[in-house]
């Protein structure tokens, strides 16, 4: 149901996903996202917000693009999740963006995030620490989530489960808060849920089951440096600076 109406309006929903080396699995995701989206009861289409990839991820992008024209990508050289994130929140104009993972895909959490937002929620964010929420990732993943949630919690005030992953949101209301970030790479999904939640928006969570089709593809160990950086920078701009 992804047909535009006779108007030029753009569709409901822009998913944007973030992609980074992914020739592995781009390919059977979108085959199978897009299979998954055929009977959702909303317009939508798909935006892969590709950056610095050094592998066939490009190519395998143009081919899926000449077959599903709901598909586009945009691109950019320095490989960072949270400026592809932001470039493809700010690029689209759909009044809904659904932010996802190619590893997941999970159009269960759209359906759910739709009703949220429908309800009046202005941001849903999907939660793998909830009672009922189904977290599969190695245990030492799991707890990497425990321990940033509890580093948010002590220097930012987050009070919520979850930053990281899934999300959706009413783009013009959340548009004031994208632009209010300062921190990029994997810190900028958290930073925009705190400040979300700061400046009083609805942030409604949801319960999500992740089930990865693969390990990230960048290691735990080398991420920790700079979100350590990133939350200290957040400290200081947010708690001490008040901005
Ligand atoms: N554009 C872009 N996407 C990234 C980058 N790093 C990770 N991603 C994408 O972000 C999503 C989640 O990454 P993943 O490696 O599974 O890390 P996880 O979120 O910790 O599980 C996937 O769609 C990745 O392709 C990056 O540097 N740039
Ligand atoms: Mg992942």
């Amino acid at each position: 149901m992804h047909e535009e109406t006779e108007s030029d309006s753009p569709p409901k929903i822009t998913i944007v996903i973030p992609i980074y080396n992914e020739e592995a699995i781009l390919q059977a995701s979108i085959a199978g996202l897009t299979e998954a989206l055929e009977d959702f009861p909303w317009t939508w289409r798909i935006l892969l917000s590709e950056n610095g990839s050094t592998d066939r991820t490009r190519e395998v992008a143009a081919k899926l693009i000449g077959k599903h024209p709901e598909v586009s990508i945009i691109h950019s050289d320095e490989p960072n999740y949270g400026k592809a994130l932001r470039r493809g929140i700010l690029q689209t104009d759909s009044p809904i963006v659904i932010c996802d993972e190619i590893d997941l895909c999970d159009v269960d959490f759209y359906h759910k995030a739709m009703v949220e937002l429908e309800k009046g929620a202005d941001l849903v964010v999907g939660s793998k620490t909830l009672d009922r929420s189904l977290d599969k990732r190695p245990a030492f993943r799991r707890l990497a989530t425990q321990v940033i949630n509890f580093l948010l919690w002590v220097f930012l005030g987050f009070e919520g489960t979850d930053t990281h992953g899934l999300k959706a949101f009413k783009r013009e209301r959340l548009l004031s808060v994208v632009n209010k970030c300062v921190v990029d790479r994997d810190l900028f999904a958290s930073e925009f849920v705190i400040r979300a939640g700061r400046m009083s928006f609805r942030v409604v969570e949801v319960p999500v089951e992740v089930i990865e089709k693969r390990a990230p593809s960048i290691a735990l160990t080398r991420r920790v440096p700079n979100v350590l950086k990133g939350i200290a920078k957040l400290f200081w701009v947010i708690r001490v600076k008040n901005r």
